[in-house]
C-alpha cells in the first residue's frame, strides 16, 4: 500500500494544550507521524510519495470561506494585539447570544471553535493545508484505480466541521478527499470513523447528503469528547436521513464488542454500494491510549484491518488521532497489514 507523507506536518507544533486545569504539552504532537512513518518504513508497507497540490478549491467547497480566512490570519491577528500565550478562545456565541462574526480576533476565535483546548500558533495554518492535500493525494490515488491508500495527515481532520475548529482539527481531510472522489466523478462515498471520537465534523458536514454514508464507532458523547453530537437518534436530516449512523459505545469497551459495531457498519457499507470507502483511522482506541476509553489490543488493530478488506472497496485510510505515541506506529500500521493481507 502506498503512503502518502510530507515533513510539513512539523509545521504543526503547539506548545500548550488546556487539559484539567493545566496547559500541557499537547496529545497530538509532531512524534506521532514520525512513529507513523518510521513504523511504515520498518514493515515496508510499500512507496512513501510526498503530496501533489490541488490548491484551495477543495478545501473551500467543503469549508465555509469566512472560516477558512479566518485559520490563515489568526496567528497574526492574535499576536498584533500583543499576547503571549498562543491563540485560544474564552468567549463563545452560548445559548440566545448572536451568531454574528466579532471583529476582535478573541471573538472570531470564540465563533469559530467548538473547544479551546486546541491552540493556534505559528505554522498551524500552513501544516492543516498540508494535511489537507495529503488526504487529496490519496483520494486521487484511489480515482487512478488504486485498490487502496494510506493518507498519513497531520494535523488530523474529522472534528473540523463546516465552520469550526477544535479537538486538534482545522481542515476536515477525510470529507476534503470524500469531495474530491464525487467530483472526480463518483456517484456514492461511505465514510468509516473508527477513532475513538465522533467524528462530529465530518457528521457536520454531511449530515443532509445522501451522497456520503457517515457511520461513527466512538466513545458515547455523554462520557466523552466532543460531548455535543454523536448520538445513536443522530441519522442526518432531509435528504440525508438515514445516512449517518452512529455507534456510541460506553466506557471500557472491549474489541468483541466494537467488533460487533462494526460488522453492522460494514453491512450498511456494502448494501449502500459506494464507489470508494474512506476510513478516519484513528488508533485512540487501544487500551492505553491516555485520553479516551476503550481497550482493543494491538492485535485487534490486525483483525479489524482485515474486517475492512472484506468490503471489497476501493479504500482511502486518512490518519486521525491516537495518542499512546510509543505504540502508534505499531497499532496504525497493524490496521493497514491486516488490510493487506485479506484483500
Ligand atoms: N482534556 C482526535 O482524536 N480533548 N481528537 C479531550 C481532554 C480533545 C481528540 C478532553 C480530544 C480531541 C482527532
Ligand atoms: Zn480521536
Amino acid at each position: 500500500m502506498e503512503t502518502i507523507f510530507t515533513e510539513k506536518h512539523k509545521l504543526r507544533n503547539s506548545k500548550t494544550e488546556l487539559h484539567g486545569g493545566q496547559l500541557v504539552e499537547p496529545f497530538e504532537r509532531p512524534s506521532r507521524a514520525q512513529y507513523i512513518i518510521d513504523r511504515v518504513r520498518t514493515v515496508d508497507l510499500g512507496s512513501i510519495s510526498e503530496p501533489d497540490d490541488f490548491g484551495m478549491a477543495p478545501i473551500l467547497a467543503i469549508h465555509d470561506a469566512g472560516f477558512i480566512d479566518f485559520l490563515q490570519v489568526a496567528w497574526t491577528d492574535w499576536q498584533a494585539e500583543g499576547f503571549k500565550g498562543e491563540a485560544m478562545p474564552t468567549v463563545w456565541p452560548a445559548r440566545r447570544m448572536a451568531m454574528r462574526v466579532p471583529t476582535h480576533i478573541e471573538g472570531r476565535l470564540g465563533y469559530y471553535a467548538l473547544a479551546c483546548e486546541t491552540t493556534i500558533s505559528d505554522g498551524t495554518w500552513e501544516a492543516a493545508y498540508a494535511s489537507a492535500q495529503v488526504a487529496l493525494t490519496g483520494a486521487e490515488r484511489i480515482h487512478n484505480g488504486a485498490r487502496a491508500a494510506f493518507a498519513l495527515c497531520r494535523p488530523p481532520g474529522h472534528h473540523a466541521a463546516i465552520d469550526m475548529y477544535g479537538g486538534y482539527c482545522f481542515v476536515n481531510n477525510a470529507a476534503v478527499a470524500a469531495q474530491h472522489l464525487l467530483d472526480k466523478g463518483a456517484k456514492r462515498i461511505a465514510i468509516l470513523d473508527v477513532d475513538f471520537h465522533h467524528g462530529n465534523g465530518t457528521q457536520d458536514i454531511f449530515d443532509a447528503r445522501d451522497d456520503v454514508l457517515f457511520i461513527s464507532l466512538h466513545g458515547d458523547p455523554m462520557d466523552a469528547f466532543p460531548h455535543f453530537l454523536g448520538h445513536g437518534d443522530e441519522t442526518g436530516s432531509g435528504k440525508g436521513d438515514g445516512f449517518t449512523i452512529n455507534y456510541p459505545l460506553p466506557p471500557n469497551t472491549d474489541f468483541a464488542t466494537w467488533r460487533a459495531a462494526l460488522a453492522k457498519a460494514l453491512k450498511r457499507i456494502t448494501d449502500y454500494a459506494p464507489d470508494a470507502l474512506i476510513i478516519s483511522l484513528g488508533v485512540d482506541t487501544f487500551e492505553t491510549d491516555p485520553i479516551s476509553f476503550f481497550k482493543l489490543k494491538s492485535d485487534d488493530f490486525t483483525t479489524y484491518g482485515a474486517d475492512i478488506a472484506h468490503a471489497n472497496l476501493p479504500t482511502l485510510f486518512v490518519m486521525e488521532g491516537g495518542y499512546d505515541i510509543a505504540e502508534i506506529g505499531i497499532n496504525t500500521v497493524n490496521v493497514l497489514q491486516g488490510f493487506e493481507a485479506a484483500k
